[in-house]
C-alpha cells in the first residue's frame, strides 16, 4: 500500500470502531485526564511503523502514517485494536488454585483459565513471595527469567528490561542464548563468514539496483516481512522494491524467488518462481557447485585468495569421500527441481552480478545451519563477495537492512541489568553444578530432564533444574514448539508468572498475570528506522492506561520499593526524567555531528531527523585487502572446512557444508507415508507473531469463520473433500487444531501453511475452555505450534527447528466448538 492509496481508503470505510459494550463501559469511566489530556494530533511509532494519533474525548479517534512514511503497512489499520479489545488484562489476577495452595498447588489445572481478581498489592507480594521461596530452597538454577521477545517499541519503556533489572535485584537467574530467528544461522556463519551477518548492515539497495544482473531471493519474502521493524520502522526498503519491480519488468534484473510457495514478494514483483522441495536447499545447492566445477564455472582465484578448506570440501562434492557424487541429477531427485535448470542456474549464477539473498526461515529448520554454510560457499564459488549488487547477503528482508544507515550515535536505552556495585537481595551465584546459560529454545526441554548434559556450539550444557519462569515482552505460547510437550513441562513448574498487556496464551497458562499498559498509554522515545537510524521519535502518551494496567516502569518501581529497593531501581527519577536523559545523552554523542534540539523542543516537534547515509558494500575492504581487513574468523578467511566445527565432531554437522536428511520430511522424505503433508508456519502477514491478533476488526479481516486461515493447494484440498471456507483440522502424533481453509494455488501439493503468532485456544474433549488443560486439547483457533517439533537444529546451534514438521488434515465433521483464545479467563470469586 502507497501511502496516497492509505489515505484514500480511510476517508472512504468507516474506521474501526470499539468492539463490545463490555469494553467500551470500563473505557469511558477511564477516559483520560493526564498531561495529555487536550484532544489533538499526538506522534508515536511502533514496530509497525510511526504515526500520528488522534485523539477525542479521551479516546484514540483516528490513526494515520506519519508523513515521512511513504509506504505504510495495512496493519495500521489494526493500531486502534492493540489498545481497545476484549483480550486486555484488566487487573492483577491469579491462578485459582495457585492463590489457594501456593507452590503446593495441583499444576495439571493450570491452563484451565480460572482466576481470581487481586489487588497490585497482593499480586506483587504473592511474586516477590514465590521469588523468595525459590532463592531460599533452590537458589538460582530454580529460576528462569531469560527469555526475550518482540516486546514494544520505545527505549525507556522496553518492558523485558524493567522485569529483568528488577528480578536480577531480588537475585540470579538463568539466561538464554541465541534467538528463535536466526539461532542457527547467528551460530553458524561467524565460523564461516566471521559475524552472525544476520544481523549485520548488508550492501546498500541503490548500489544492487545499479550493479546486480540476477537477484536470488532464497527462501525470502521482504515484502512481506519489511512490513515491521525492530524500531519503529520506515519503510524506506518499500522504495527500492519498487525500483526493482520496474527494472523487472524493463527486463533490466532478474529475479528468482527460490521457495516451495508463491511469496507475497514474487506476486508484487511479478519476478521468476523457482519451486523447491521443503527442506531440500543443501542437495539443490550442492548440484549447482557440482555443475560450476564440472563445467569449470567456478572463480578459482577468488576461492584461493579468500578462502580455506575448499580441497577438504571437493571430494565430498564430487563423491570422492562418500561414493555420492552430488551431480545436478543426484539433486534433482531430492529437491524436485530438473537437472536442466540446476545445470542453468549454475551458468547464471556465474554469468554476471549475482546478489544471492538469503531469508531467515530455511535455518528455522534441522540442520539449520547447512543451507546457510552452503549457500556461502556458492557465493565464494561465483566469486563475487564484496563487490556492489554481488556476493550474499542474510538479511534484506529485515528491519531496513540495506537502507543505508544515518551514522548518527542511537539513544541509550533503561538498563536491563544492575548498576555497578548493586548486590540483589540473595547474593547467590551457586548454579550447582548446571549452566546459568541455556540455548534460547532448549528450555522446555531444560524443565523436562533437569540434570542432562547436552553439546552445544563446542560447549558442554547441563540443564538446570527450573522451577519458576517469569516473563515480559514475550509470549512463549506463542513462539515455542509443540504445545502438548509444554503442557507436560509446565506441570513441573512452581511458578509462573506473566506480565502482559493482553490475556496471552502464556498468560492463560501462569499463576500470577500483571497487567501492563501498551505502549500507546505511557511516553517513550525511539529510534526511527533500526538499521537506517533515520531519526528520533517522540512517543507521545495516547491515552492513561485503561483499567488497572500500569507501566511496566511503574510495576516494577513498586516491585522494586516491596523490596526497599525502589531509588536504586529508577535511580530516584520519573518517566520524564529518564526521557530527558536518554535524549540528552544521544545529543552529547551526536554533538558536532548531527544537530539535536533541546529536549523540550523535540518533544513538541515529535521528532528529529539524522538525513540519509552513504551508500555501502558489505565486505568491500575484505575483498580490498584480506590481509589488513581479515574477516573474524579463526583464518580471517571464508572457511568452506572449519576446522573448529570438524574438532567437535558432531554427526549433525561435520566439518563442511553437507546434506543431511531430515527427521520428517515432506514429499517422499521420512515420515510422509504417515503424514504426508509439509506444515510451513511462517511469519504473519498482518500481524507482528502474536502481536496483533487481539486486534479484533482487523483480525476479522483475515480469518476464516473465525479461525486462523490454512492456506491449501487445490487439489490437496479438493481429494480430502475440502471447499475454501471449510473449518478443516490439522494433524499429526503431537497435537490437533482447526483452521479456516482458503484454498490457493500459491500452495503447491503436499505444502499447508498456518502462520505462527496464532493465539493457541484450547477447549477441552467436551469443547469447554476449562478444559484448555487437558494434554492433547483440540486448539479452537489454529495455532501452528500446537503441530510443531521440539528439537534442536543440531548439535551446534540447538535452535529452533519448528519448520521440521509434517501433519495431515481433513474437513472438520464434529460440533465445532467456540474460539477460546481472545475472551480472557473464567473469572472465579473466593
Ligand atoms: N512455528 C513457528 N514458531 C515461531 C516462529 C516461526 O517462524 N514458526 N518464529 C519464531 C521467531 S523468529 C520469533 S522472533 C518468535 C516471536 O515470539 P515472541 O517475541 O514471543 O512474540 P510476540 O508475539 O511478539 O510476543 C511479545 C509479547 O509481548 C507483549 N507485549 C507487547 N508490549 C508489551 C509491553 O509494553 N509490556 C509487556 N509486559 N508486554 C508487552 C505482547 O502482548 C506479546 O504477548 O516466535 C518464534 N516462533
Ligand atoms: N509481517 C511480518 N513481518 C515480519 C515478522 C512478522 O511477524 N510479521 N517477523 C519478523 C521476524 S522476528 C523475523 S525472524 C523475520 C522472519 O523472516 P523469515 O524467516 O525469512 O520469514 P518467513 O516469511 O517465515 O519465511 C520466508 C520464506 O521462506 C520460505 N521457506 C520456508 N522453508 C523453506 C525451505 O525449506 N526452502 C526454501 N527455499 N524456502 C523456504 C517460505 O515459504 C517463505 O516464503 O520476519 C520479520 N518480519
Ligand atoms: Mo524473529
Amino acid at each position: 500500500m502507497n501511502r496516497r492509496d492509505f489515505l484514500k481508503g480511510l476517508a472512504a470505510t468507516s474506521y474501526v470502531t470499539l468492539s463490545g459494550a463490555s469494553v467500551l463501559a470500563p473505557l469511558n469511566a477511564l477516559a483520560n485526564t493526564g498531561a495529555n489530556a487536550n484532544d489533538g494530533w499526538l506522534t508515536t511509532g511502533s514496530h509497525f511503523g510511526a504515526f500520528k494519533m488522534k485523539r477525542k474525548n479521551g479516546v484514540i479517534d483516528q490513526v494515520i502514517p506519519f508523513d515521512r512514511d511513504q509506504y505504510p503497512t495495512d496493519m495500521i489499520n489494526g493500531i486502534k485494536g492493540l489498545v481497545y479489545n476484549p483480550s486486555r488484562v484488566r487487573y492483577p489476577m491469579v491462578r485459582l488454585d495457585f492463590l489457594l495452595n501456593g507452590h503446593k498447588s495441583d499444576t495439571s489445572q493450570r491452563g484451565d483459565f480460572r482466576f481470581v481478581r487481586v489487588t497490585w498489592d497482593k499480586a506483587l507480594s504473592l511474586f516477590k513471595d514465590s521469588l523468595d521461596e525459590v532463592q531460599t530452597k533452590y537458589g538460582p538454577s530454580g529460576l528462569h527469567a531469560g527469555q526475550t521477545g518482540w516486546r514494544a517499541t520505545g527505549q525507556l519503556h522496553s518492558c523485558t528490561s524493567h522485569m529483568q533489572r528488577a528480578v536480577g535485584m531480588h537475585g540470579n537467574f538463568i539466561k538464554k542464548i541465541g534467538d528463535y530467528s536466526t539461532g542457527a544461522g547467528q551460530t553458524i556463519m561467524p565460523y564461516v563468514l566471521g559475524s552472525t551477518e544476520v544481523y549485520a548492515q548488508g550492501t546498500s539497495w541503490q548500489l544492487i539496483l545499479q550493479e546486480s544482473n540476477t537477484i536470488i531471493l532464497w527462501s525470502n519474502d521482504p515484502y512481506k516481512n519489511l512490513q515491521v521493524g525492530w524500531n519503529a520502522e520506515t519503510h524506506e526498503s518499500f522504495a527500492y522494491l519498487a525500483q526493482l519491480k520496474e527494472k523487472v519488468k524493463q527486463g533490466k534484473i532478474r529475479v528468482i524467488s527460490i521457495d516451495p510457495v508463491v511469496t507475497k514478494t514474487q506476486k508484487y514483483l511479478g519476478c521468476e518462481q523457482l519451486y523447491v522441495n521443503p527442506q531440500t536447499d543443501v542437495a539443490l545447492m550442492l548440484g549447482i557447485a557440482h555443475e560450476m566445477v564440472s563445467q569449470n564455472l567456478h572463480d578459482k582465484s577468488f576461492i584461493e585468495g579468500y578462502s580455506l578448506g575448499f580441497d577438504q570440501f571437493l571430494p565430498y562434492l564430487m563423491g570422492e569421500s562418500d561414493g555420492v557424487p552430488k551431480t545436478p541429477e543426484w539433486a534433482s531427485k531430492i529437491c524436485g527441481v530438473s537437472q536442466e535448470i540446476i545445470r542453468d542456474l549454475a551458468k547464471v549464477m556465474t554469468a554476471g552480478r549475482t546478489q544471492i539473498m538469503m531469508g531467515w526461515c530455511i535455518q528455522r529448520q534441522q540442520h539449520g545451519e547447512q543451507p546457510y554454510w552452503m549457500a556461502a560457499v556458492l557465493a565464494t564459488m561465483i566469486g563475487q563477495i564484496g563487490l556492489p549488487g554481488g556476493g550474499i547477503s542474510y538479511g534484506h528482508h529485515y528491519s531496513g537492512i540495506g537502507v543505508p544507515s544515518s551514522g548518527a550515535a542511537a539513544p541509550g536505552a533503561f538498563p536491563r541489568n544492575l548498576d555497578e556495585g548493586q548486590k540483589p537481595l540473595f547474593d547467590n551465584n551457586d548454579f550447582k553444578g548446571a549452566s546459568s546459560t541455556i540455548p534460547v529454545a532448549r528450555w522446555i526441554d531444560a524443565i523436562l530432564e533437569p540434570g542432562k548434559t547436552i553439546e552445544a556450539n563446542g560447549s558442554k550444557v547441563t540443564y538446570p533444574d527450573i522451577k519458576m519462569m517469569v516473563f515480559s515482552g514475550n509470549n512463549p505460547w506463542n513462539h515455542h514448539q509443540d504445545r502438548n510437550r509444554m503442557k507436560r513441562a509446565f506441570h513441573k513448574l512452581e511458578c509462573v508468572v506473566t506480565i502482559d498487556t493482553n490475556w496471552t496464551a502464556t498468560c492463560r497458562f501462569s499463576d500470577i498475570v500483571l497487567p501492563a499498559c501498551t505502549t500507546f498509554e505511557r511516553n517513550d522515545l525511539d529510534v526511527y528506522g533500526s538499521y537506517a537510524n533515520r531519526g528520533i521519535l517522540a512517543m507521545q502518551k495516547m491515552v492513561e492506561p485503561l483499567y488497572e494496567s500500569l507501566s511496566d516502569f511503574e510495576i516494577f518501581t513498586r516491585f522494586a520499593t516491596l523490596m526497599g529497593k525502589g531509588e536504586q531501581y529508577t535511580r530516584g527519577m520519573s518517566e520524564f526524567d529518564w526521557l530527558k536523559k536518554l535524549y540528552n545523552d544521544c545529543k552529547a554523542d551526536n554533538d558536532g555531528n548531527f544537530a539535536m534540539p533541546d529536549f523540550d523542543t523535540f518533544w513538541q516537534q515529535g521528532y528529529v531527523h539524522f538525513g540519509e547515509g552513504e551508500p555501502w558494500t558489505r565486505h568491500a575492504d575484505f575483498r580490498d585487502d584480506p590481509e589488513i581487513n581479515p574477516l573474524g574468523t579463526p583464518s580471517g578467511l571464508i572457511e568452506i572446512f572449519s576446522r573448529k566445527i570438524a574438532q567437535f565432531n558432531y554427526d549433525d554437522c561435520p566439518g563442511h557444508p553437507t546434506w543431511i536428511e531430515k527427521t520428517e520430511r515432506s514429499h517422499g522424505g521420512p515420515g510422509s507415508d504417515k503424514h504426508p503433508i509439509w506444515l510451513q508456519s511462517c511469519h504473519p502477514d498482518h500481524r507482528l507473531h502474536s502481536q496483533m491478533c487481539e486486534s479484533e476488526q482487523y483480525r476479522a479481516t483475515y480469518t476464516v469463520q473465525g479461525r486462523e486461515p490454512v492456506f491449501l493447494n487445490p487439489l490437496d484440498a479438493k481429494q480430502r473433500g475440502i471447499k475454501d471456507g471449510d473449518i478443516v483440522r490439522v494433524f499429526n502424533d503431537r497435537g490437533q487444531l482447526l483452521a479456516g481453509a482458503v484454498v490457493s494455488n500459491r500452495f503447491p501439493q503436499g505444502i499447508v501453511r498456518i502462520q505462527e503468532g496464532a493465539w493457541y485456544g484450547p477447549v477441552g474433549k467436551d469443547g469447554s475452555k476449562q478444559g484448555g488443560n487437558e494434554i492433547g486439547a483440540l486448539c479452537s483457533y489454529g495455532d501452528p505450534n500446537t503441530l510443531t517439533q521440539d528439537i534442536g537444529t543440531s548439535k551446534l546451534a540447538q535452535a529452533c527447528s519448528a519448520y521440521t514438521c509434517l501433519v495431515e488434515f481433513e474437513r472438520y465433521q464434529g460440533k465445532v466448538p467456540e474460539v477460546s483464545s481472545f475472551s480472557g479467563p473464567i473469572e472465579t470469586l473466593i
